[in-house]
C-alpha cells in the first residue's frame, strides 16, 4: 500500500516563501541549512552512548579523533551549514563569547540576515539519555548591507524576529518553526532523512494541568512563584495541577504545547535574573508560543518586547498556556504590591 504522502519539509518551506516579505529566497536557504545541520547533529547526538561504548579512551576515540563535547561539536556543526551557504552575515551562539562574522566567499557580508542560536540546549542530559533541543532565532540585519556585521544586528527585540524554531532530539527527532504565519511540526524519518510535516498548525490550549518548574530551587523563589506553586498544588476546581520537569528547556516546551501547560524559570535569589538566556532561548520560544495562541513574560512583562543590552543576558521566564501564564503573573504582582 502506498504510504500517505506527507508533505516534506523542503516542499513546505518552498510552498511558503511567498509568504516571507521581500522573499528571496534566501531565507529559505538559510531554513534549509538548519535542516541539514539538524540531520547531522541527529547522528552525532544517537550515537554518543555508543561512541562510549565503542571505546573513547580518554579523549580519543578509535579513529585517533579528539573526543568533542557534543556542544562544541552541535556548535561547529550549524556554523558550518550556515556559513557554507552565505544565507548569514554573523551568527551568535551560547557557545561563543562574541558574535561571529561570516565571511566566506564574497556575498556573505550581503546577506540580510543573522541568526541566535542555543546548539544543544540541555547537553548534560544526554549522559542519562533525556531528550535534548536546538533552539534558533533568526532576524534582519540592521546595519548596511555589505557591512561588517554589528552588535546591533543582534541586540534586537524579540518582536522583530523573521523566524525561529527548535530541534528536538527526542524519542523522535523533529524541527518545530515558525515565520510568524503560525507553527508547524516536521518529524524526521531516519531511514531515508527527510522531515515530514507531521504536526500541522500547533497551538498551546488557553489553559492546562501541567506546570514545569524546578520546585528543588523553592526556597529561593519570590513570593509570587510560591504563591502560584501552593495554588496549582490545592485541591480545588480543576486542581491540584501535575508536575512535569524533563530539565530540558526545548522538550517540557514541546510537551506543554502538545498537552497544555506552563514552564517556569524563574529569578532567584542566586540568580536575579533567572538562568535562561534572553536572545537565543528566550526569545525564540516566546516567538513560537505566540504565533501557537500561546504567552511569554518574564512574570511582568511580555518577552518579546525587552529591550536587549547584553548578548548573554538573561531574564526569568513564564511561557505556555495563556490562562496559566496569566494566572501565574498575577500571583507575581500581588507579591509585588503586598
Ligand atoms: P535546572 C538546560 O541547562 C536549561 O538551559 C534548560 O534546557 C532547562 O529547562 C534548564 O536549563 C534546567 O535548569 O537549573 O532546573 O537544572
Amino acid at each position: 500500500m502506498a504510504e500517505q504522502s506527507f508533505q516534506t519539509l523542503g516542499e513546505f518551506i518552498i510552498d511558503k516563501q511567498d509568504d516571507f516579505l521581500y522573499s528571496s529566497g534566501e531565507l529559505s536557504r538559510l531554513l534549509s541549512a538548519i535542516r541539514l545541520a539538524s540531520k547531522v547533529v541527529n547522528r552525532e547526538v544517537n550515537k554518543a552512548g555508543i561512541a562510549e561504548i565503542i571505546g573513547q579512551a580518554g579523549n580519543q576515540n578509535i579513529q585517533g579523533e579528539d573526543q568533542q563535547k557534543l556542544d562544541v561539536l552541535a556548535n561547529e556543526i550549524f556554523i558550518e551549514a550556515l556559513s557554507q551557504r552565505e544565507v548569514v552575515c554573523g551568527i551568535a551562539s551560547e557557545e561563543n563569547d562574541d558574535f561571529i562574522e561570516i565571511k566566506t566567499g564574497n556575498n556573505a557580508h550581503l546577506s540580510k540576515y543573522v541568526v541566535l542560536m542555543d546548539p544543544l540546549d540541555g547537553s548534560s542530559n544526554i549522559d542519562v539519555n533525556v531528550s535534548v533541543g536546538t533552539i534558533f532565532s533568526i532576524y534582519r540585519r540592521v546595519s548596511e548591507p555589505g557591512q561588517p556585521v554589528e552588535l546591533r544586528d543582534f541586540l534586537q527585540k524579540g518582536v522583530n524576529q523573521v523566524a525561529a524554531g527548535y530541534v528536538v532530539y527526542g524519542s523522535s527527532t523533529m524541527i518545530v518553526y515558525t515565520t510568524g504565519n503560525g507553527v508547524n511540526g516536521f518529524t524526521l524519518d531516519p531511514s531515508i532523512g527527510t522531515y515530514y510535516l507531521s504536526h500541522p498548525n500547533m497551538t498551546f490550549s488557553e489553559t492546562g494541568k501541567i506546570y514545569s518548574i524546578n520546585e528543588g530551587n523553592y526556597i529561593k523563589f519570590p513570593q509570587g512563584v510560591k504563591d502560584y506553586l501552593k495554588y496549582c498544588q490545592e485541591e480545588k476546581d480543576d486542581r491540584p495541577y501535575i508536575a512535569r520537569y524533563i530539565g530540558s528547556l526545548v522538550s517540557d516546551f514541546h510537551r506543554n504545547m502538545i498537552k497544555g501547560g506552563v514552564y517556569i524559570y524563574p529569578s532567584t535569589s542566586q540568580s536575579p535574573n533567572g538562568k535562561l538566556r534572553l536572545l537565543y532561548e528566550c526569545n525564540p520560544m516566546a516567538f513560537l508560543a505566540e504565533q501557537a495562541g500561546g504567552k511569554c513574560s518574564d512574570g511582568f512583562q511580555r518577552v518579546l518586547e525587552i529591550e536587549p543590552t547584553e548578548l548573554h543576558q538573561r531574564v526569568p521566564f513564564f511561557c505556555g498556556s495563556s490562562k496559566m501564564v496569566e494566572k501565574a503573573e498575577e500571583f507575581m504582582r500581588n507579591a509585588d504590591n503586598s
